[in-house]
Parts: C-alpha cells; sequence; structure tokens
C-alpha cells in the first residue's frame, strides 16, 4: 500500500493507517468482491463536486445531502463534466438483466477520484452506501466536524444474492408516526435492504385509510397492544392518504418498495370491531388490545361470502391505489382450527381480487394451504427453525415443513425469517426490557450465523426443502406485541411504553445489520469476521443518534 495522500487534509485530525485488508473496511453487508489498491486513495476536500446526470442525478443529491452538514463542503452536483477530482455516479443500463443482477454496482476509488457505476439507480444507491461506509463515522454528524475524510485506494465489484431484502414495522400492535416510519427506513437503507414490509392490520389496530369502511380507521385506530380503547389523548393511531403517501414516497427515494400487509382470515379483531358483518352474529366485536393470538376469525361461510368479498374489493381497491408498489401481503398466520372451508373461501376470495388488482401476492407459509396460489406468489417463512428442521426428511415433518413444501409445490418462492433467527422482536438476553422469547433468544450470533438455504435443509443437510432460486429473500421481523418496558406481563400504566423509536432502535441494532448481510452477501460468511467489520459501526450509529443495544456478547469499542 501507498503512502497518505499529499493533499492537504480539510482540517483537524489526521488520517488513519491505511487498511490493511478488506475486513478493516468494516463494510456490512460484506460485498461480493473487494479488491484494495496500490496509493493514497481519495480525500473528499472543498472543492469535491458530485457528477451525476440523468437517472443518476437524483443518487447524487442524496450523496450530497449526506455529505454536506458534517464536512461542511459545498459539494455541488453537476450533470456535465469529467470525473477527475469529481466523485462520479454513473448508470449504465444493461438490457436483460435479473432482480438481483439489476442492483449491482461497481465502485472504484483511485488517487485522482471516486467511480460509482451500476445498471439501475437502485444499484448506485447501494453503491452509495458502500462509499458512505468506507469514510470515517463522523459523516453521519449532524454539524461539521473536523476530519479528514479518506477514501481508501478500493475496486469493489458487488452484487446482492437474493432480490428480496426486507425488514418489518408491526405497525398494528404499535403505531409509528410518520417521522418513525421515515427513520426506519434510513436504517434499512444504510444496510441495502430494498423492501419495507407494514404490518398495518391486526386485533389490535387498524392503520390504512380504506374509502367507504371509514369505521376501521375510525375504532382501528384507537387502541394498541396493551393500550385501551378510549385513552389515546393524541392523534388517532392511522396514517391518513398524505400520510401514507410520504411514507411511500420516501421509501422510493432509498429505493425501498413498501409491501403493505392486510391480515387475514385471522388476526382480524380490529376490522371486526368496526365491521359488524365480518361476523356470523353480524354484531361487531369489543375493540381488542389484549396479547392473544388466534383469536376469532373473519366469519367465511357461504351465507357470509358476500359480505366477506365486499369487505376484500373496499379494502384490496384502497390499499392497491395507496401502494405503487408490486405486493400486496396478505398474511394468512395463525387461525387456528378454522372450520371447515373458511380459510379456503377467505384466501381463494383475496388472491383473486388482489390478482384483479394487478399485484402479487405475498402471505405468512400457511397462505399456501388455502387455494391455488396466484403465478409468483411468495410465502413467507416464519417457523422456528431449530425445532423444524430436526424433522425435514423425516416420516414426521412438522405442519410447517409441511405447508412449506405445499407452497413450493404450488410454484411459489419464499421470503425466509425463521423466527429464532431473524424476529427482531425475541430478547436479545433475559435481560432484555422488551419483547418476547417464545421462538428464541436471539443473540447477534443467533441472527447471524444462519443461511436460509441451510435452515430450510435436514439437519444433517441431505435434504432440502427449496433451491437457490426458490428463495426470493430474507426479512427480518419487528413485531411490537410487547413494544414497553417489563414485557412479560400486561402493562399498568402507560409511562411504561417508550417511544416507538427506542425500541426500534434497540431491537434493531445490532440485530438488523446481521440479517441484512444474510440476504446480501455471499454464502459461506463468517461470524467473528463480521463482528470485526460491524463492531466500529457502533460509533456511526451514535453519531446518527441511534439507541443501539451494546449486545454482551461483542466487544464494542
Ligand atoms: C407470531 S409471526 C405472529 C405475530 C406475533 C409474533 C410475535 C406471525 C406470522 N404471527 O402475530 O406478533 O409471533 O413474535
Amino acid at each position: 500500500l501507498g503512502t497518505l495522500p499529499a493533499l492537504a487534509p480539510a482540517s483537524g485530525a489526521e488520517p488513519g493507517p491505511p487498511p490493511a485488508d478488506a475486513t478493516d473496511l468494516a463494510l456490512v453487508p460484506r460485498p461480493a468482491e473487494v479488491a484494495l489498491q496500490e496509493g493514497p486513495g481519495f480525500v473528499v476536500a472543498p472543492t469535491t463536486r458530485v457528477v451525476a446526470a440523468g437517472d443518476a442525478a437524483p443518487v447524487g443529491e442524496y450523496l450530497a445531502d449526506l455529505l454536506r452538514p458534517s464536512t461542511g463542503f459545498e459539494v455541488p452536483v453537476d450533470g456535465a463534466g469529467s470525473g477527475d477530482g469529481a466523485v462520479e455516479l454513473v448508470v449504465t443500463p444493461e438490457p436483460g438483466l435479473d432482480e438481483t443482477e439489476s442492483e449491482r454496482y461497481a465502485l472504484a476509488v483511485t488517487d485522482d477520484g471516486v467511480r460509482l457505476e451500476s445498471p439501475t439507480a437502485a444499484g448506485l444507491f447501494r453503491g452509495v452506501q458502500t462509499l458512505r461506509q468506507l469514510l470515517p463515522a463522523q459523516i453521519e454528524a449532524g454539524t461539521v466536524q473536523a476530519e479528514t475524510w479518506s477514501l481508501p485506494a478500493v475496486e469493489i465489484a458487488d452484487e446482492p444474492r437474493f432480490a428480496y431484502r426486507s425488514s418489518m414495522l408491526d405497525t398494528a400492535r404499535r403505531f409509528y408516526p410518520v417521522e418513525d416510519v421515515k427513520r426506519y427506513i434510513d436504517q434499512m437503507a444504510l444496510y441495502k435492504l430494498n423492501t419495507l414490509h407494514l404490518h398495518l392490520t391486526d386485533d389490535q389496530g387498524w392503520r390504512i385509510v380504506v374509502d367507504d369502511l371509514p369505521a376501521l380507521t375510525e375504532i382501528g385506530g384507537q387502541t394498541q397492544s396493551g393500550w385501551a380503547p378510549g385513552t389515546n389523548t393524541g392523534d388517532p393511531w392511522f396514517y391518513s392518504k398524505a400520510d401514507y403517501a410520504e411514507i411511500v414516497d420516501y421509501a422510493a427515494s432509498r429505493y425501498i418498495e413498501v409491501v403493505p400487509e392486510i391480515d387475514g382470515p385471522g388476526h382480524t379483531l380490529a376490522a371486526q370491531a368496526a365491521i359488524g358483518s365480518l361476523n356470523c352474529d353480524g354484531q361487531p366485536k369489543a375493540p381488542y388490545y389484549g396479547f392473544d393470538v388466534g383469536n376469532p376469525m373473519v366469519c367465511a361461510t357461504p351465507e357470509n361470502a358476500a359480505n366477506v368479498r365486499v369487505y376484500l374489493e373496499k379494502v384490496i381497491a384502497s390499499v392497491a391505489a395507496q401502494n405503487p408498489g408490486r405486493y400486496l401481503h396478505l398474511g394468512g398466520d395463525e387461525v387456528p382450527d378454522p372450520p371447515a372451508g373458511w380459510y379456503e373461501a377467505y384466501t381463494a376470495t383475496a388472491n383473486e381480487i388482489a390478482t384483479a388488482h394487478g399485484k402479487t401476492i405475498v402471505g405468512w407459509h400457511q397462505w399456501a394451504q388455502g387455494s391455488t396460489l396466484p403465478a409468483g406468489s411468495l410465502m413467507q417463512y416464519w417457523g422456528v427453525a431449530s425445532r423444524n428442521r430436526p424433522t425435514i426428511g423425516t416420516a414426521n415433518e412438522s405442519v410447517d415443513v409441511r405447508e412449506v413444501r405445499t407452497a413450493l409445490a404450488a410454484g411459489a418462492r419464499l421470503v425466509v425469517s425463521p423466527a429464532d433467527r431473524a424476529y427482531t422482536d425475541m430478547k436479545y438476553d433475559a435481560s432484555t426490557p422488551y419483547g418476547l422469547q417464545w421462538a428464541a433468544i436471539v443473540n447477534l450470533r443467533r441472527a447471524y450465523d444462519w443461511d436460509p438455504l441451510t435452515e430450510l435443509s435436514s439437519t444433517d443437510g441431505s435434504v432440502h426443502l427449496a433451491t437457490e432460486e426458490q428463495v426470493a429473500g430474507v426479512e427480518a421481523s419487528l413485531w411490537a406485541d410487547r413494544a414497553y418496558r417489563g414485557s412479560s406481563s400486561l402493562p399498568t400504566s402507560h409511562d411504561q411504553f417508550i417511544p416507538p423509536a427506542v425500541y426500534t432502535d434497540h431491537m434493531t441494532f445490532p440485530r438488523m445489520p446481521a440479517i441484512a448481510e444474510v440476504a446480501w452477501s455471499p454464502a459461506g460468511r463468517d461470524y467473528d469476521e463480521f463482528v470485526q467489520r460491524l463492531v466500529p459501526h457502533g460509533e456511526r450509529w451514535t453519531e446518527l443518534g441511534y439507541g443501539w443495544y451494546r449486545a454482551p456478547d461483542v466487544a464494542w469499542e
């Protein structure tokens, strides 16, 4: 490696020693290929420009916005001009790429500048996150820092392993104001996630506006998990159409697609409290704010089929109108012992209407049991892998395993979120003040040290449920049943309800970056090497104001 830059540092601190190897670059998720180069690298200076035209322009503006507060530099964004001494972002379209290939990027830092190239703006945006992580952690600060903004000389060629890299917010159990959703979107963006799954409806609440059915949000916007009706003294807990559009647009500006979830035919008490005709006796249920799962389901008898259809048509039409994305998640989890035909009737109707609205269906893996899946459907595996794996390939395969087989046989692909790995509402350890532990205690190693294909294989590795091609992606699922202090029992006071971002930050950092790497990086990862790369991110999270958890299984700086 060469000497440090001759260019005068902007001010303040001396640059640190050059990186000895790729691990020292502390990139998360780990890129596919990293080659350190000879030479001092590049220093972002007061004269540094961003060159970005056409499709690259919004990504150039995003990068400049990222650099300005902490550098104090002007960072102009030019549509034209040479890349010399600049950070140049280029979209070079390539026909015929598949989804993962279209997010690939190539990043070269030389002594003369930076060049980032991708076939799409989305790929460029992922590459900008790599560039960001190559800069000192102080780049995340909101005020001007005395720092030398060195970038090491390096060539990176990167591409995601899986196309669907998701994180879920459970807005039904705990309502997140728009600002908190945006904060979460930015947290996802830093780790190259591209899908925000919003769990918008459940027993404890209904958060999205439906035309002609205002009772859904009028009544469903008054409850949260553990928080009784009539006790919300602030704004109602739902997203107006303007709020929702703001979320979708903000996500799009980070090249993140929103996947709305309307859960059913169980987890529907909020709807059943608002619309009497969803119940067999025609009477609305009481609004619900407890914790039980397996509550009464939508009445899906043949006699009530017309009412269920009207409900689904109105709901899906409104949700489709507010969500430009490709997917609609229809839920389908935890309906214990449905009367014969009910589950089938509900899923068939929902599939038909969602398809008519041009949506690709996502469901929890049980959904595939209901009725014929439309082409391209994604089924989300949320089983406890440590319990299911030992049964794979035996005469007594667990129910989950059989359901996954049904889904795959029907042509679905999988989104993999094993509850004992990827559920970020699980406690890290017994002392975690929030969350649950029904699936497992999920420390950082458990969150990181797994592979989607292995979790779907027998313990001895001889029987595989799915091929690599049948795995669409991975999700970190942040449920919010118990997003309050003292989660072993019902809250006795609203003081136990911490601000939602406190919960999210704590449960997400450091585990979401670990799951993001499972989704992005090539197979064959190593936990200890990951931890070396992750530890410097702690400083970044602190600069960003994230209330991250200093997980005790890691030697944080
Ligand atoms: C199971 S996962 C559920 C959710 C809970 C979660 C809590 C799934 C599809 N259903 O209703 O919030 O466990 O960990």
